[in-house]
């Protein structure tokens, strides 16, 4: 089907170059407090700081190893609505979003929080960008994705590293959302489980819990052991045709899942790798195409820790 399609393909370019960066922009990193949204601002490029919770590198040249940006992840009270109020306090991240090698794709501002409790683990992406929503074409809608790391080796490239994206270096686990519902609804959550029809794929809302060992080789999470509750709600600043604001992707998962094609985080323990993408549905008058995505793997993962206290 349609949208089956498009989720395959446009993920194998989720991460699909790193070697050159494409835009000549130093991406800006930048560490905050979290604000409230309509407070967003932009990130000025140049900049680069660090505070309390993360520390940033400079992406830029091809793998060449730097600090790796990482991401506190703090114990917080989340409601999963829409809201990004409750993240006061939960320091972010900010990375600028580039495209791939060959597209020519404007950079993208855009702000990741992680947060935590006892039971699941809470996300925030937040992606500067005018409004575009129309619940019959997810192309002409904006589209996220967040993408863990689950073996230790997997590359950030949906498991390979370039230039040779045939070849497997580990599994990822990617949740992938098209805006098929809207702004305010729960997307996900109370997808069927194990051994129920498809239960990776959310048929209600589109937003999949996903795995994938290579660019090529993408699949819902739909094995025995399939847990599938990932639950998102979107919404945006200015949401009028066109309007300029930032979209908010709020988003949670239990921590322990159990389904072999998931990131299993723990509290306290090793760091977890995260990438991010956005697809502008400006990008052309059908809208967004599948290469035409805005990522941050370019500039390697994100190792998200998340803190006890
Ligand atoms: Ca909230
Ligand atoms: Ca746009
Ligand atoms: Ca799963
Ligand atoms: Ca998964």
């Amino acid at each position: 089907m349609r949208t089956r399609l498009t989720i395959g393909a446009a993920l194998v370019l989720l991460l699909a170059a790193c070697d050159g960066g494409g835009t000549g922009t130093t991406p800006a990193s930048e560490t905050t407090a979290t604000t409230a949204v309509s407070e967003a601002t932009t990130t000025a490029p140049e900049a680069t700081t660090t505070a309390a919770g993360a520390t940033t590198s400079a992406p830029g040249d091809e793998h060449e190893e730097g600090p790796a940006r990482t991401l506190e992840a703090p114990l917080a009270t989340i409601t999963v609505d829409g809201d990004p109020a409750d993240w006061d306090g939960v320091a972010g991240l900010d990375v600028t979003l580039e495209a791939i090698v060959g597209e020519d794709v404007e950079p993208l501002t855009a702000k990741v929080q992680v947060a935590h409790d006892d039971e699941f683990v809470y996300v925030l992406f937040q992606v500067e960008d005018d409004y575009n929503w129309n619940p019959e074409d997810a192309h002409m809608s904006g589209s996220s994705a967040v993408m863990w790391r689950i073996d230790a080796e997997a590359g950030e490239h949906m498991g390979a590293e370039e230039p040779d994206r045939e070849t497997s270096l580990g599994m990822v686990d990617i949740w992938h959302w098209e805006l098929e519902c809207a702004a305010g609804e729960e997307n996900g959550g109370a997808v069927a489980g194990p051994g129920d029809g498809e239960p990776g794929n959310d048929s209600g809302c589109n937003y999949d819990d996903e795995w994938a060992t290579i660019p090529d080789e993408r699949e819902d999470d739909n094995s025995a052991s399939g847990e599938n509750s990932l639950l998102g709600v979107w919404n945006h600043t200015n949401p009028v045709e066109d309007g300029e604001g930032t979209w908010i992707f709020e988003m949670r998962r239990p921590l322990q899942t159990g389904d072999e094609h998931d990131a299993q985080l723990e509290v306290g323990g090793a760091s977890s790798g995260m990438a991010l993408a956005y697809w502008d549905p400006d990008f052309g008058p059908e809208g967004w195409e599948d290469a035409s995505h805005a990522q941050s793997a370019n500039q390697g993962w994100i190792e998200v820790t998340l803190a006890a206290g």
